[in-house]
């Protein structure tokens, strides 16, 4: 019986490998996937493959049945959750990228035409401007480029001009919060990561309307967080977006800071901008000059004081697991393996990873584990650079923990702590973004449907295809 559901897994997957290889041949020339031939198809995790497009399909039907319009579906409940007083659509803009590249495209079409047709961003709404940036923004720069439909860039152009009024500040870096009707910001205190994620998606924007006023929005906050910089070379974790002061002077690479490093490096190597090239070089060396610490035998990116580099905190998040995927791409396999593996010890400790643990007093400090991708994006990473097995065995146990401890009857669910599986209600957007975007990407390598090489993704994992970006166009459309 297991043999037969693995036959018919197999032979579905090719199926669908095949369709797609044809269909490539047609396919708008904006489209992300479809772009590489395919020469050889290692049909090793080709089954799990499509397992995950399939119950990715299953939690899209579920998300439709039950939180159609909403932000987020609650699993358990089977009803729906909204961030805010008014929807913003945020679970189906999440999840267009990775349906459209699992070929589900009749799915994409109907999340493209109710963004262009029934949705409006004239809401009174105070949205945090880091998570609807990474989220909204990103997700329908991803839906233009994949679609090359013109009115999905005009919906992007809107909700970006609704954000623009929140890098009004004293020094560039955006507020926490900015009013999509009114334009009001709010909120003077942000953590670096809110503060620097942001040039990429606004970068692209750039690039798409040939204004070069977004990307420079962009860049003033990452250079303002760079410029004020320790004597050590080390940013803060909070900082006051008018007077430039930090508030918080722990220095990581964890959670708040996370995607400020990703985006220094992912907007240089996409847009090859020399002055945050500089930047991600001074940040880098700072970063691994203070930071790593041994303990156990493993090596671990702690907490440090920015100015003097004296150990704050052993506390490390699940968040911290990019780190391996950002090492290996821009080419420090060697660190990037060995921080891997103690994110993976950490998994193994209890079967799922805890939001944040201490590696000194060796406990767990936050036990809920909200479906995550962080460290599956590492494992796809370091598989497709290093062509190590290691790695899609690694993702292959993530996948069947998922499954075990997280999967409803309809979807799949957060946990509340790995030390008991207890679930809680919610389904993240970031699952259909992410998670399950990377374990679909990880199993599915060697097909040559989809090349890393080729594509750089935001931190919410929407993919985009460097060959978009002409150099000489970048330099007339960003301003460089
Ligand atoms: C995602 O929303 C993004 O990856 C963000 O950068 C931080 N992590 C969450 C998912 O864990």
């Amino acid at each position: 019986m297991l043999a037969f559901q693995f036959k018919a897994m197999r032979s579905a997957f090719f199926l669908h490998a095949l369709l797609l290889l044809l269909a490539a041949c047609s396919q708008h020339p904006n489209d992300a996937s479809g772009d590489s031939p395919i020469v050889t198809i290692d049909s090793t995790y080709l089954p799990l493959a499509e397992e995950v497009r399939q119950e990715t399909l299953r939690s899209w039907k579920a998300y439709k049945q039950y939180a159609w319009g909403h932000d987020a579906l609650k699993p358990l409940t089977k009803s729906a959750e909204d961030w805010y007083e008014h929807p913003l659509y945020i679970s189906p803009i999440d999840a267009y990228s990775t349906l459209k590249l699992m070929g589900f495209d009749a799915e994409a079409k109907e999340i493209e035409d109710y963004v262009v047709d029934s949705l409006s961003w004239d809401k009174d709404v105070d949205a945090k401007v880091f998570e609807v940036d990474i989220r909204i923004l990103g997700g329908l720069l991803s839906m233009y480029e994949m679609s090359g439909n013109p009115k999905v860039l005009a919906k992007t152009v809107d909700f970006a001009d609704r954000l623009m009024p929140a890098f009004n500040t004293g020094t560039g870096i955006p507020t926490y919060h900015v009013n999509l009707r009114t334009g009001k910001p709010s909120g003077d205190t942000v953590c670096v990561a809110e503060a620097g994620t942001n040039i990429l998606e606004l970068g692209i924007l750039s690039y798409y309307t040939g204004d070069p006023k977004y990307y420079a929005a962009g860049k003033r906050a990452t250079l303002a967080v760079h410029e004020r910089r320790s004597k050590l070379g080390l940013p803060g974790t909070d900082i006051n977006v008018q007077t430039g002061e930090w508030t918080n002077r722990n220095a990581s690479i964890c959670a708040g800071v996370d995607s400020y490093y990703e985006y220094v490096y992912k907007a240089y190597s996409l847009f090859g901008d020399t002055t945050i090239g500089r930047v991600w070089r001074e940040a880098i060396a700072a970063v691994n000059t203070h930071l790593p610490e041994e303990k156990d035998s493993l090596f671990w990116y702690g907490r440090v004081n920015m100015d003097d580099g004296s150990r704050t905190s052993s506390v490390i998040t699940l968040y911290d697991a990019f780190m391996p995927a950002l090492l290996v791409l821009s080419g420090d396999t060697v660190r990037a393996e060995r921080a891997q593996q103690t994110f993976d010890q950490v998994w193994r400790l209890h079967g799922l990873e805890p939001t944040a643990y201490d590696y000194t007093k060796r406990e767990v400090r936050a036990g809920d584990y909200d479906l995550n991708p962080e460290i599956i994006e590492s494992a796809y990473y370091l598989h497709h650079f290093t062509g190590k097995p290691a790695y899609q065995e690694m993702a292959a146990r993530y996948w069947a923990d998922i499954k075990k401890h997280c999967r409803t009857d309809v979807a799949f669910t957060s946990i509340k702590d790995v030390r008991t599986m207890e679930q809680k209600d919610y389904m993240p957007t970031f699952f259909f973004a992410e998670t399950m975007k990377y374990l679909y990407l990880v199993f599915s390598e060697g097909t040559g449907r989809f090349n890393l090489d080729d594509h750089v993704f935001n931190t919410e994992a929407h993919p985009f295809r460097r060959g978009s970006f002409e150099r000489a166009e970048v330099v007339k459309r960003l301003g460089l």
